[in-house]
């Protein structure tokens, strides 16, 4: 059997009951050449978005994914982007270690390697931009479990703390400090299996806006997670507070704490259950719904599609995809009726968990951590 069927056949058993396609090999997101788009009522008709551009939020047209791995994927950087010049770089380990450690990217390209696919959105994400903050790639890099286990964590060590090289002055109290963009895991979060300190993503160096030429690849986490431009690691003994732990990107919700009703804060982590259909196509007279499905890593059952007040119907899950990568789904549309449709699609895990609408959600503050039903309003011409 060839490596990639052995591959599949993973892919099938990871993937639980869910409806597979029989069309392995064409690409879920590739349109055929008499395929055209159906117009979104929810979307401006000449919607489109700027191309990358060094030091800016880029957010994809996700109605034009061509590709399992995105060949254009959303960036983010708070502090704008640094140049980090390979010559000098080095990656530090240090605090409550045994062995403070430094590696040069050369040092760490001659460590054992893994690739993975994962897939991810900033925990902003949502349907103000069409779900355009995702991505999708195959990511190289150096297990971080490895990495810690040559440094040695101390006893005392709880808490991992990943620097970038980008800084920005924050006003912190009514003062300015300047301050590194860094994000933090528990040690137990931090020493899982699929953790990288990645160096490639789709076969390539990493493009300077997606970190070169180190950043951290936490499989099942928003982006935030994924601290580019890595230059230090260090370990202490107290949760990490900075901004963007311990002040943005955290969610409010109200929730049952224990039998009581509170509004809890809390820092955006995992990645949510959550789907969302961003493009319907026609072919002769069949149209397609596409979306994807994104969650923590979780084995998905099924990912559903509802039309109108309809039956939630099983959509096609992409063969390729895996633990971590995301889900493409297809769903084909028989016999629409010309006008106006509302779609919607929803994922369930295989615990059972289900992607719920945004009204049934815990009341939630703040734009972090949209994962509710996504409904998307169309038009079929007759
Ligand atoms: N050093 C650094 N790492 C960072 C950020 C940043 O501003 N600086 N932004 C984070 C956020 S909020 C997201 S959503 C992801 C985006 O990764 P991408 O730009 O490669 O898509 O990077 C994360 N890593
Ligand atoms: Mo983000």
């Amino acid at each position: 059997m060839s490596i990639e069927n052995k591959e599949r056949r993973q892919v099938l058993k990871g993937l639980g009951a869910g409806l597979l396609a029989a069309t392995a090999g064409v690409p879920f997101f590739a349109m055929a050449q008499n395929e055209t788009l159906v117009r979104f009522l929810d979307m401006p008709e000449d919607y489109d978005v700027p191309p990358v551009e060094p030091g800016s939020t880029h957010i994809i047209n996700t109605r034009e994914i061509t590709n399992f791995y995105s060949r254009d994927f959303y960036v983010v950087q708070h502090y704008g982007q640094p140049d980090v010049p390979v010559e000098q770089y080095k990656l530090e380990l240090t605090g409550l270690v045994n062995r403070p450690l430094s590696f040069t990217l050369d040092e760490l390209k001659a460590m054992p390697s893994r690739e993975i696919d994962a897939g991810f959105e900033c925990g902003g994400n949502g349907g103000r931009m069409f779900q355009g903050l995702v991505g999708n790639a195959r990511w190289r890099g150096v297990s971080l479990r490895e990495v810690l286990n040559q440094a040695g964590i101390q006893d005392l060590g709880r808490e991992i703390v990943f620097f970038g090289a980008d800084q920005g002055t924050e006003e912190i109290r009514g003062r300015q400090v300047e301050q590194s963009f860094a994000r933090s895991l528990s040690v137990e979060d931090a020493m899982s299996d699929d953790n990288l300190i990645v160096y490639e993503m789709n076969g390539m160096p990493l493009e300077p806006h997606h970190g070169y030429p180190v950043r951290m690849l936490i499989p099942g986490f928003y982006g935030v997670a994924n601290v580019k431009w890595l230059t230090q690691i260090h370990v202490q003994d107290t949760r990490y507070m900075g901004r963007f732990m311990g002040r943005d990107y955290v969610t409010l919700k109200h929730e049952n704490v224990g039998g009581e009703d509170r509004w809890m804060e809390t820092s955006v982590a995992r990645m949510n259950l959550k789907s969302a259909i961003v493009r319907v196509t026609r072919r002769n007279n069949i149209h397609r719904i596409s979306g994807f499905a994104l969650n923590d890593g979780t084995p998905i059952r099924s990912i559903e599609v509802k039309i109108d007040d309809g039956p939630w119907m099983e959509a096609m899950i992409d063969p390729q995809a895996s633990q971590y990568s995301w889900k493409p789904f297809h769903y084909e549309w028989r016999n629409a009726s010309p006008g106006e449709h509302t779609i919607v699609s929803r994922v369930t895990d295989i615990n059972g968990r289900v992607q719920l609408p945004q009204e049934q959600l815990p009341e939630r503050v703040s734009y972090w951590e949209e994962f509710g039903q996504f409904p998307r309003r169309v038009l079929i011409e007759g």
